[in-house]
């Protein structure tokens, strides 16, 4: 009897102290997406109001833009911003954050302690701040993202988490060259790799269908190159093609490029560039056409695909034309990585080329490969002269690798592992797992796409650590990104039903550690998040999630 008494004051007591401390939470109240690395479920929750305090450690630019993001977001649902105070002494009903050394994680990384009484945000710079503050935003209602009634309290629920990448480089590209999207949309695909805790855009500006960038020098890339009279209608398959007839185009102005790449950098996303070179450059050379080797002339493409005339390797005006182009994206762009494509370039024009002849004889050279190795590694070397990294795809292997150049494998992981075994960097990107504009669902009944089939589960399912490297070789694999090419997202809307969800999937790949990685899992997250991105009002295929459960159903029936 006496045991059963006090058994009983004991579950009393306990369920008393819980009460103190609040609600008790479930694993559903932390859908967040990347998976944090570390999370400990507590009861209760920090209550946000008009009352709340910000404070941070360091008046340092990036510390302020962690904050100020979060006053923004805050501000939203509160009808007023709360002052920034400064400070280093977390207090009750305060959201403290701080730039510490004592932080045992990378760069990237952040330590975020919810309490009902107080938030603290630990990390080494503003990176790993913002990233805890995209945390805290997951964790908060998705109204606040969007026309939330004001004037109302908000609840953090109590957790620790720990939580860093697993790669450096998480990116989504975004090809502008075949269509290409409003400032806002970009923008928006950049408030997505924010949310996600990407850190790299990288944008395709140039193809044969269209030259997209304003250059100073060179003002007929815009004027010719960024149109095309008409578009292939379908596939096209074999000739005869049928088009629409309609004239197609646009650029994006210096005032546009410096709006994108300051809109990202204050979300911790940085621009890489790419200017296509030898090859995919007929809309270049529609616009300078003495720079092929015929002379031409040439035409804008109207249709998809590979195409003879690219750049001549022979002539000293390529050189000098690119680096003229180079040096005006170098103004545009801070970040250290230049993109120049270096893909599926054809040797035919260049075997019949006199001046690329002469080339390869002069230089020594064995073949074409060879001399498509020269070119790249010529404008490798007035890249680093000019303090930035090349990247190129993986056809920039064939003929001997530029000195310092980091490679993205798309042709499968195989140039990847090639490069990473002669230490050169490594982006992961292979097709199909990381491209998104492949079919992410049966072909019927969705809007035309290139082909392919990928859908979510299978993109979810790509692991960029080849197990065909040792641990040494294993470092330089920096990370991995999601291609979208834009051949057939003839709009805004449905370049965004292609990327989403998708893209997400990318964003947990390159964020969270391998054991961690669950689809199911990721599935109830991002059923839970939904409704943010439909208050953020991206246009996300719905489809597949669904029906995967339909489908299990079915099948054991
Ligand atoms: C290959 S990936 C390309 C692009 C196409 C894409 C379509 C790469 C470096 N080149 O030019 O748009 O396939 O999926």
């Amino acid at each position: 009897m006496k045991n059963y008494l006090t058994f009983l004051l004991l579950i009393v007591a306990l369920l008393l102290s819980s009460c103190k401390q609040g609600v008790k939470n479930s694993e559903e109240d932390y859908s967040i997406i990347p998976r944090p690395n570390n999370l400990a479920i507590l009861p209760g929750a920090f209550t946000i109001n008009k009352e709340t305090r910000i404070l941070v450690n360091s008046d340092i630019g990036e510390v302020r833009l962690a904050a100020d993001f979060l006053l923004g977001m805050l501000g939203n649902a509160l009808g007023s911003e709360p002052e920034i105070e400064t400070g280093a002494v977390s207090k009750k009903g305060s959201i403290l954050l701080m730039i510490t050394d004592d932080v045992d994680l990378n760069d990237e990384g952040y330590l975020l302690q919810v309490k009902p009484s107080r938030i603290l945000l630990k990390a080494r710079d503003g990176r790993g701040l913002f990233y805890g503050v995209q945390t805290i935003r997951q964790l908060l209602p998705p109204a606040i993202e969007k026309g939330m009634e004001t004037g109302q309290e908000l609840k953090v629920p109590a957790c620790t988490i720990s939580d860093e990448p697993r790669f450096v480089y998480r990116g989504m590209h975004l090809d502008v060259g075949r269509h290409m999207f409003p400032v806002e949309y970009i923008k928006r695909y950049i408030d997505m790799l924010a949310l996600h805790k990407m850190n790299t855009f990288h944008w395709h500006l140039t193809e044969d269908q269209g030259w997209r960038i304003e250059i100073e020098k060179y003002p007929l890339l815009t004027e010719i190159g960024a149109y095309r009279k008409e578009t292939l209608i379908g596939h096209g398959g074999r000739p005869p093609f049928e088009y629409d007839g309609k004239r197609y185009g646009g650029y994006y102005s210096k005032e546009d490029v410096k709006e994108i790449v300051n809109y990202a950098a204050e979300r911790f996303v940085t621009v890489i560039p790419e200017i296509e070179m030898p090859g995919h450059a007929l809309a270049a050379l529609a616009a300078y056409p003495e720079l092929s080797c015929t002379g031409g002339p040439h035409e804008v493409a109207t249709r998809w695909g590979v195409f003879p005339d690219v750049f001549c390797a022979g002539k000293e005006e390529t050189f000098v034309f690119l680096e003229n182009v180079l040096s005006e994206v170098i103004e545009l762009f801070p970040g250290k990585y230049i993109h120049i494509g270096g893909d599926e370039c054809p040797k035919e024009r260049w075997q019949e080329c006199p001046e690329c002849q002469k080339r390869i004889a002069d230089e020594g050279l064995a073949d074409e490969h060879e001399l498509q190795s020269y070119f790249i590694k010529r404008i490798e070397k007035f890249l680093v002269a000019n303090n930035r990294k090349l990247i190129g795809w993986d056809e920039i292997l064939e003929g001997g690798l530029a000195p310092e150049a980091t490679v993205m494998s798309w042709r499968g992981t195989e140039g990847g592992i090639a490069a990473a075994k002669e230490g050169h960097d490594v982006i992961m990107t292979p097709n199909p797992f990381m491209y998104l504009d492949h079919y992410q669902c049966e072909p019927e009944g969705e809007p035309l796409a290139i082909g392919g089939y990928s859908p979510l589960e299978e993109v979810y399912s790509y692991d960029p650590m080849p197990a065909e490297l040792d641990e040494d070789e294993q470092r330089y694999i920096l990370g991995v990104q999601g291609n979208l090419w834009s051949e057939y997202l003839t709009t805004p809307d449905y370049m965004e039903y292609m990327a989403y969800p998708r893209f997400f999937a990318v964003g947990e790949i390159g964020w969270t550690k391998q054991g961690l990685r669950d689809f199911e899992n990721f599935l109830t997250r991002f059923r839970k998040q939904a409704e943010r991105y439909d208050i953020i009002g991206i246009n996300y295929f719905k489809g597949e999630y669904y029906d995967t459960r339909k489908r299990a159903e079915t099948e054991t029936d």
